[in-house]
């Protein structure tokens, strides 16, 4: 059997080095061989001191989280963390990559501890609807008092070892061979004599208890309005950590921890976790090569193009940006300078890097000027036809080898690849709105793409922190979408309001409802994306009639909300009210009551029926992919799984009888997709259609 900790023995050292890539996640195997090779070294009157680091590309990364719903194995983390902590000889922790989770933990739990310069750490465990179990809620405030425990815990975001705060856990920073400068750090310590220091006994964290309780006060507070259940108590540790002996404060921590492990709202987090991995395994990644990009080449002068421009530059790649007319590359330009000012404003980078990413952009008026860009990506809405006499522009221009990507709303990327000499470089890639932020694209490979095309493709998104999803023909996100507006606008039409189904959908844990999100996307730009509606065989046009009247959105100051004042109070609008009275008396429709459980409940099924028809057409792989998209980006609370994972949650049987229930309104529409009937028949759910 492979050893997960290799013990050795360097002038009165020992060195536990982790090895169980890919990220040394803290599996029962690794917990062992961390608890053997202490007992080794504590047992080996040689040894004076203990460094523990890790092998390969970091520290451990975490529990091991696919041991998550499994009984535990013994020695569990927090003993694991206890007994290091506890051990008669000093223990240095020797951190380089991302120290998370656990892995951090461990780290607390030592008494000394030593960073490479480019180390990570953090307690992401709120992401996964849990909190820190192995002593993280206990250990890290007495270290670095409430504020910073806090914003660690209740964010999740990883912190460079070099940040301000973060001095407080480390006692050393180095650049260069951290296992030699751990040894070197520890054998220190044996020549002036020092021995273990216990992070149970530090309490300088807690030297302003004013302070510390105003902290969690406002914490409390801030996190009242949540849904997710982890971040209170998350909190609630913390305080007790002021308030409670150690090892009562860790018991408290071990119940809160089970407490939330067995939540819906975990094993949904964790759903998502796998979820946004899984997604990027495509097919091609087994013979496909990605090809080098230094080059970006991007066409257009609308906000799209010069977003991916920007992102593009903050990323380190030169950028072509060209368009076909002169005024369209001066506004190009102009546009990109302003996002980069914004960027500098916001401090997404300093004024130096916004200097240097404008040295490495140019622009032109004649795409010509791309035929040295490694990829190149059309960022224009136009019809097909004009599309591809692009492309077959591009197809002369571009250097051998060059990516060609439409990145444009619904693209018709086999027509496009036939345009060119060399269809395997053609792709279609979908971005999502906000461009910095959505963590999500979709890549739709046409008949012809080539596998070292579709992994240049997935290079550049992972360098952009994107999550790739493989979808064919036809994108995932709009189809779900339409679905879910449809399912809505059904409800409005029978009885319901804009502002019922919104404040329901909210309740689901929605960052806006559908009409909200409507109004902020703008008609115009709506009805755009309405290209890929989904079948039924009407559809109400709520949207046709606020734009008669004159409506168009918050920026038009009115949609089906009222946006009035800076900041714009939102507000609800009894004109839109008395409008859809109007549109159901032309249409006889006589109006009932939808009580928000039933609404959430509507749009939740409609999106997943919608899923399943995208998974029989093969247009999504696999249910957690249409979850991925949905979370990152259309804002599906992340704490529910996504649409699919909601939907087993709620019962797939209950889910089929219910839509043959709403058929009878709407068949085309409602009618459950096959796969329900798949699925129940064989005692299955969406999530056993993840394998691949
Ligand atoms: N457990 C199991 N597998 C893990 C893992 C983990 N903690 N972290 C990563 N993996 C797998 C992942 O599924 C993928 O597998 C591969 O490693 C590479 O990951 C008691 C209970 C470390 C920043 O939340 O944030 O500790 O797909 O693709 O982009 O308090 O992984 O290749 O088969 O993400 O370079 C807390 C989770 C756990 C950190 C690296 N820790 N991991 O990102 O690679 S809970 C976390 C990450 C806990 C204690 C509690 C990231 C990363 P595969 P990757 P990456």
């Amino acid at each position: 059997m492979v050893q997960a900790v290799l013990f050795e023995v360097e002038d009165n050292v020992a060195v536990l080095t982790i090895k169980s890539p890919p990220v040394n996640a803290l599996s029962h195997a690794v917990r062992s061989g961390i608890v053997d090779g202490l007992d080794r070294a504590l047992g080996d009157d040689d040894v004076k001191a203990v460094v523990l680091i890790g092998g390969g590309r970091t520290f451990p990364a975490g529990a091991d989280i696919r041991e998550f719903g499994h009984p535990v194995q013994d020695p569990w983390l927090p003993e694991v963390c206890n007994r290091l902590e506890m051990a008669s000889k000093p223990v240095v922790a020797a951190v380089h990559g991302t120290a998370l989770g656990g892995g951090f933990e461990v780290v607390l739990a030592a008494h000394y501890r030593i960073a490479d310069k480019d180390a990570r750490f953090g307690l992401p465990e709120v992401t996964l609807g849990i909190l820190p179990g192995a002593g993280g809620t206990q250990r890290a405030p007495r270290l670095a008092g409430a504020k910073f425990a806090l914003d660690m815990m209740l964010t999740g975001r990883p912190v460079p070892v070099t940040a301000p705060g973060a001095k407080v856990f480390f006692d050393a920073v180095v650049d260069g061979d951290l296992r030699k400068e751990a040894v070197a750090f520890a054998q220190n310590l044996i020549s002036e004599g020092k021995g273990p220091r216990r992070t149970r006994d530090q309490r300088i964290g807690f030297e302003d208890p004013h302070a510390y309780q105003n902290e969690v006060t406002n914490r409390y507070r801030m996190v009242a309005r949540q849904q997710e259940y982890a971040p209170e108590q998350i909190i609630r540790c913390v305080e007790a950590a002021a308030l409670l002996p150690f090892d009562q404060g860790l018991a408290f921590e071990r119940s809160s921890f089970q407490d939330c492990l067995e939540t819906s709202q975990s094993a949904a987090l964790r759903h998502a976790f796998f979820a946004e991995r899984r997604a990027g395994k495509f097919p091609e990644l087994k013979t496909g090569q990605a090809r080098e990009l230094n080059t970006i080449g991007v066409i257009g002068a609308g906000g799209l193009a010069a977003s991916v421009a920007v992102i593009c530059l903050q990323e380190g790649w030169h950028v072509v940006a060209a368009t076909t007319t002169v005024r369209a590359a001066e506004h190009a330009a102009s546009e990109i300078s302003k996002l980069l000012g914004g960027a500098v404003m916001r401090k997404h980078m300093t004024q130096t890097e916004a200097d240097e990413a404008l040295a490495r952009f140019t622009t032109a008026s004649d795409l010509v000027a791309l035929s040295e860009a490694d990829m190149i990506l059309d960022c224009t809405i136009r019809p097909p036809s004009a599309k591809r006499d692009v492309f077959t522009q591009l197809d002369a221009i571009a250097k051998e080898g060059a990516v060609l990507v439409d990145a444009g709303a619904h693209s018709k990327v086999n027509l496009l690849a036939q345009a060119t000499g060399a269809p395997g470089d053609v792709v279609a890639l979908h971005l999502y709105a906000p461009l910095r932020i959505s963590k999500v694209a979709e890549i739709v490979p046409g008949g012809n793409t080539s596998e070292d095309t579709v992994a240049t493709v997935i290079s550049f998104l992972r360098k952009l922190d994107k999550f790739p999803v493989r979808a064919k023909n036809e994108q995932i996100g709009p189809r779900i979408l339409a679905a879910y507006r449809l399912a809505a606008d059904y409800i409005v039409e029978a009885g319901g309001t804009p502002y019922l189904v919104d404040q329901a959908m909210r309740g689901f844990g929605m960052n806006l409802g559908p009409y909200q999100a409507l109004d902020y996307e703008g008609f115009e730009a709506s009805l755009s994306a309405q290209g890929s509606a989904c079948r039924a065989s009407h559809q109400p046009d709520f949207v046709g009639r606020l734009q008669a009247a004159g409506r168009n959105g918050a920026r038009s100051g009115k949609g089906f909300y009222l946006y009035e004042g800076k900041p714009a109070s939102v507000q609800q609008d009894p004109e839109v009210i008395e409008l859809i009275r109007a549109y159901r008396e032309e249409n006889g429709i006589d109006p009932r009551g939808f009580s928000e459980e039933a609404i959430r409940y509507r749009c939740l099924a409609a999106m997943a029926n919608e899923g399943a028809r995208l998974l029989r057409e093969g247009v999504a792989r696999r249910p957690s992919d249409i979850d991925t998209v949905m979370i990152h980006a259309f804002g599906f609370p992340r704490w529910q799984g996504g649409p699919m994972k909601a939907a087993d949650n709620a019962g797939l049987l209950h889910m089929k009888v219910e839509l043959e229930r709403f058929a009878r309104e709407e068949p085309k529409f409602w009618t459950p997709d096959r796969i329900f009937d798949h699925l129940a028949k064989n005692g299955k759910v969406f999530d056993d259609l993840n394998t691949q």
